[in-house]
């Protein structure tokens, strides 16, 4: 028998290609959901004068890193170039991910995460 669907489900990304977006140090979007298994791509527009980058790391991100080289080499399943804005955007792709809980972030901006899950 059918359940109603919970309410706070990620949002479903049917398509290729996510449009996400960064101003004032905030992203477009707080989760997204992905096919398992399928390379997608990243259409990313930053809308501040500073750089963004976003980066995907397994799971959830540690607060506290153990070293700055570290936290910025990974090893990380994807590492976007920054683009320096305002008004600048790329496309990333992104290979395929297994299924599981990862998020996207901005190496410089501890604030700048959308959780994503894979499956
Ligand atoms: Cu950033």
């Amino acid at each position: 028998m059918a359940t109603a669907a919970p309410t706070a489900a990620p949002t479903p990304f049917a398509g290729r290609t996510l449009e996400i977006s960064a101003t004032n140090n905030v992203f477009s979007i707080k989760d997204v959901e992905v096919a398992a298994g399928q390379d997608f791509e990243i259409t990313f527009k930053n809308n501040d004068d500073g750089s963004h980058a976003i980066y995907v790391t397994e799971g959830v991100r540690p607060i506290v890193m153990q070293s700055l080289d570290d936290y910025r080499n990974g090893p990380y399943p994807f590492k976007g170039e920054y683009i320096k804005g305002p008004s600048a955007s790329t496309t990333y792709h992104v290979a395929a991910l297994a299924a599981g809980a990862y998020q996207f972030f901005c190496p410089p901006h501890r604030d700048m995460v959308i959780s994503l899950t894979v499956k």
